[in-house]
């Protein structure tokens, strides 16, 4: 996590865990780059020479087996909602309930296919991805998510699936953790494979147009 912005240096920000401050209010200071080790929620403000900036920029950040890891997607995600870029499903930062707040990665009537690559066997027990359903503005949860595991690869097992009904009518706006609990599994690569709704269902106002599947993180424990 970069805390430049050009040679704009951000001065001031608060770190913030589950939600509450540091029990001694801290604020720090801080130049570079910050790392994490567990889950933190990073509300900086930046300021120069003695002019502190209005806006707060808020994060969560969740590291995991896959934060920061190699990552392959099949489908390409739209280049409106990048996220990001192409290591954003696994950078560890996850959105708000703002499919624009530039955290969510979206897909065009496309299915969401990544593989993510954890350099080395290792022991896993879970496989989460999460999505965004905001259906007045054409995006969906997709029908269903696939989890599949491999140590070479090339060849993946099945490791589980998540179904989920496409929405039935106006539904309010929500975010959700797909996912499945791995049992005495090891693994190099995991893949993850989510199947858009495809088109907007008969009682949407855009009927048969395209319809989006945002995700912003995929998670390997
Ligand atoms: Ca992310």
């Amino acid at each position: 996590m970069h805390t430049r912005n050009g040679d704009e240096r951000i001065g001031c920000f608060r770190l913030l865990h589950n939600g509450w401050e540091r029990p001694n209010g801290a604020v720090e200071a801080v130049r570079g780059e910050l790392s994490f080790s567990t889950p933190a929620v990073v509300a900086a403000r930046a300021f120069r020479k003695g002019i502190v900036s209005d806006a707060v920029a808020r994060v969560e950040v969740y590291p995991s087996l896959s934060s920061g890891k190699a990552i392959t997607i099949a489908h390409p995600f739209s280049e409106r909602y990048p996220a990001g870029g192409a290591h954003a499903l696994v950078d560890g930062l996850k959105g708000s309930r703002d499919y624009k707040d530039g955290f969510w990665q979206g897909y065009e009537g496309t299915d969401l296919e990544a593989v993510v690559d954890l350099g080395r066997v290792m022991q896993i027990s879970r496989v989460r991805a999460r999505f965004l359903q905001d259906t007045p503005m054409w995006i969906f949860y997709p029908r269903s998510v696939e989890y599949a595991v491999s140590s070479d690869g090339v060849t993946f097992l099945p490791a589980g699936t998540s179904d989920h009904p496409v929405a039935g009518k106006h539904q309010d706006l929500s975010m959700k953790e797909f996912g499945h609990q791995l049992k005495d599994v090891k693994a190099r690569f995991v893949r993850i494979r989510a199947a858009s709704v495809g088109a907007c269902p008969p009682w949407h106002a855009g009927a048969g147009g395209k319809a989006w599947t945002f995700c912003d993180e995929i998670t390997v424990e």
